[in-house]
């Protein structure tokens, strides 16, 4: 398999651009559903040890579905699948760049929760118009094993999310273990207690916000694979601008600064539409690597070490 590595403010992306596994044709949602259960070999060996690592997040690059797209993409992890990912399409629309296949302007992207819209900058960085976002549930509370009732709002941004400025850790690259032990903690008190998104849908990503001398806000976002994310996680900014247009804290149009754990920082905007916000996500991608992976039958660990 050909494969072009980004990384987005940080966090990677594998793009598989030849060799992936046909998964036929239609919306990308059953494409998704037909890796999982006939490829799934492809997603763990690909983004997990011993070719990867958990913090990696892998895209394949497919033939849109919905019309007028430039491409379609199906994005992965460590544990599973993603309907959406923000650094991964920003690092998507780098590596098209990188290819040839676009350049400056704006792209209509497939994903399996629906069309997104990316535009190249002449600057380089990379705006998403990511799927519509929505706060579901306002000041839920938690018990939190060893940490007493911790309050977070329920919101979607593309994936589900628990968004948590009840606490007191510091959130900085020093105190990376135990954040997330604590969102850990918040996940495994979220199942338990039986809080989920819309419809039952498991919350997978936990976010802990901060103030930033240099930037609106600061996170630490928990991925479903027990990663932190490196980037500010655009869907997790698409979720924080649900909840601050819910909480009439940031006008339409005016833009967010979201840092990172590591310091990178995205630009979020949003528009109304309806009960929702199309958040924008702006943010920059660099190419790190081409190459070719190779698959040895005699390699007992070629599709991945099983956990
Ligand atoms: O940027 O949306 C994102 C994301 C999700 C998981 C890792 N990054």
């Amino acid at each position: 398999m050909t494969i072009i590595d980004s990384h987005t403010g940080g966090e990677p992306t594998r793009l598989i651009v030849d060799g992936g596994p046909d998964l036929g044709d239609g919306p990308l949602s059953i494409r998704l559903a037909r890796m999982r259960d006939a490829h799934d070999r492809v997603r763990t060996g690909t983004v997990c040890e011993p070719r990867g690592s958990d913090v990696l997040v892998g895209a394949l690059l497919c033939e849109p579905h919905a019309p007028d797209c430039v491409a379609g993409v199906i994005f992965f992890n460590n544990v599973g699948y993603l309907g959406m990912c923000g650094h991964g399409t920003i690092g998507l629309v780098v590596s098209l760049a990188h290819m040839g296949r676009v350049g400056p302007g704006r792209h209509r992207i497939d994903t399996p929760v629906g069309v997104v819209t990316a535009e190249l900058h002449a600057d380089g960085t990379v705006g998403v118009d990511n799927v519509p976002a929505y706060r579901a549930r306002k000041a839920v509370t938690v018990d939190v094993a060893g940490h007493g009732t911790v309050t977070g709002d329920v919101a979607w941004g593309g994936n589900w999310f628990f968004l948590v400025e009840d606490h007191d850790l510091d959130v900085a690259p020093a105190n990376i273990a135990a954040l997330t032990a604590f969102a850990e903690a918040v996940m495994a008190a979220l199942h338990a207690q039986g809080v989920t998104g819309t419809d039952g849908a498991p919350i997978d990503h936990v976010e802990l916000f901060a103030p930033s001398l240099t930037a609106d806000s600061r996170n630490f976002v928990l991925c479903p694979g027990k990663a932190y994310d490196r980037s500010p996680c655009g869907t997790g900014t698409s979720a924080k601008l649900a909840c601050l247009a819910a909480d009439g804290k940031l006008a339409e149009g005016a833009v967010w600064r979201q840092e990172s754990i590591i310091g990178s920082v995205f630009e979020g905007s949003y528009r109304r539409e309806g009960d929702r916000i199309v958040p924008t996500i702006r943010g920059r991608a660099w190419v790190s690597a081409t190459s070719t992976l190779l698959f040895d039958d005699d390699d007992p660990f070629a599709w991945g070490i099983p956990t």
